[in-house]
């Protein structure tokens, strides 16, 4: 339910406003109007500071609709277009209500414009909303809600003329991977999106388990998380382990819904890859991990009749990723798995565009000395870079 414009919706993004506890201006009195130079703000999210105070949801809830139908489409620069828009606009520390307010930001596009110009006199995008109820939209939404389905599979299906997941379901001529099997046999669980108290909880039992294989390891929770989201669509994990290398397998089966074992494809002399959205090689886990967790009594249907309570689920099917890193490429790998997509995104065209570098979730290549940076913090990282540092939660771009 919390699903939303591509990805879950932080729904407590909506309450901001009001519960704020850290207005954003420092130090201003009431009449100071906070410091703020519209020509000055860099085309790179990574020197931007984009916490989850977001003033204008209007606008970059409109923008990811138009970008995520873009890349249904696989047009990926109109795609990028918009997430780079919705990203600027993330990232202002005010509402935009006239065209006057978005005057010298970067990433503002005729497209983009006249989007946000709709919205600014008519309260909504025309175009966002075409999009909602396009049929071709509606079905790549449905069907890549799905564990393991991707734009690509949508298209197939797509074109074989089914639209909803009953189509597909009914459909007994395809055949479904091992991934996207478990996502169906899953999936009420895993639409509904992950709270923190559940990641908390997931945490410990990773923690615990994989402390009796390597208690020395070190486990970090990545992604949405570490960003400070109350909520997300999974758990992202990093294990590293200090001294000697050992990445057997790190679960206990009886936890394991569905494990999807990705071995290290890592060659040690690899130079980055040159494509910015590259899946990194180390191993991983894609899993989905059976979180116990005692329902509250929300209904007295159910204690009233007590012998019942053995039908009733008493657990919570959780997407898990784990990235499993050599300790020496840990910064980079904690780096690049706590995202935001688009500030990770930011960060290698910056490191390729301004500093002839390559960056990956394994190392930072310098070109033009020829050498790889060793790092053993984010800090150390953007310092290569020459880059101020960005917070956890504030790479929420
Ligand atoms: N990432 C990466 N390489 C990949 C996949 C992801 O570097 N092959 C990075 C980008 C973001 C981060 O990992 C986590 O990915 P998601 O879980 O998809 O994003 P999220 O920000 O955690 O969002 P959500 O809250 O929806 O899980
Ligand atoms: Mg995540």
């Amino acid at each position: 339910a919390c699903m939303e414009a591509g990805r879950p919706v932080d729904s407590e993004t909506k309450y901001r406003l009001v519960e704020q506890d850290q207005p954003l201006p420092l130090n201003t009195s009431e009449s100071e109007v906070p410091s703020f130079i519209a020509s000055k703000v860099s085309q790179y999210s990574c020197q931007r500071k984009t916490t989850l105070n977001n003033y204008n949801m209007k606008f970059t809830d409109a923008f990811e609709i138009m970008a995520e139908n873009y890349e249904y489409k696989e047009s990926e620069i109109l795609c990028l277009e918009f997430l780079r828009a919705a990203s600027v606009l993330k990232f202002l520390p005010f509402p935009v209500t006239r065209m006057k307010d978005i005057q010298g930001l970067p990433c503002m596009g005729d497209r983009v414009r006249d989007v946000i110009e709709e919205i600014v006199e008519e309260g909504e995008s025309s175009r966002a909303k075409e999009v909602l109820n396009d049929e071709r939209y509606k079905s790549f939404k449905q069907f890549t809600s799905v564990f393991g389905v991707g734009v690509k599979t949508s298209e197939k299906w797509y074109r074989k003329g089914l639209r909803t997941l009953e189509d597909v379901k009914a459909d007994k001529t395809l055949k479904l991977s091992k991934m996207q099997k478990a996502g169906f046999l899953y999936y009420e669980d895993l639409v509904s999106c992950v709270s923190k108290a559940e990641a908390d909880a997931v945490s410990l039992i990773v923690k615990n388990t994989v402390c009796t294989f390597l208690p020395d390891a070190l486990v970090t929770i990545t992604g949405g998380f570490r960003r400070g989201k109350k909520i997300g669509h999974d758990i992202d994990f990093l294990i590293t382990n200090p001294g000697p290398r050992e990445d057997d397998e790190l679960l206990h089966k009886g936890l394991l819904l569905y494990c999807d074992i990705i071995e290290s494809t890592f060659a040690k002399e690899q130079i980055p890859s040159r494509n910015i959205d590259a899946m990194d090689n180390y191993q991983k886990c894609f899993a989905i991990l059976k979180l116990h967790q005692p329902r509250a009594d929300n209904s007295s249907y159910n204690t009233s009749k007590k012998f019942d309570t053995a039908e009733v689920k008493d657990w919570k099917a959780i997407r898990v990723d784990l990235v499993i890193t050599p300790f020496e490429q840990y910064a980079y790998a904690l780096l690049g798995w706590t995202g935001s997509r688009q500030f990770g995104r930011d960060l290698r065209r910056y490191a390729s565009h301004e500093r002839k570098m390559m960056l990956d979730n394994h190392g930072l290549y310098d070109r033009r000395k020829r050498i790889f940076l060793k790092a053993g913090s984010e800090e150390e990282i953007f310092a290569h870079l020459g880059l101020d540092y960005v917070e956890p939660w504030e790479r929420n771009a």
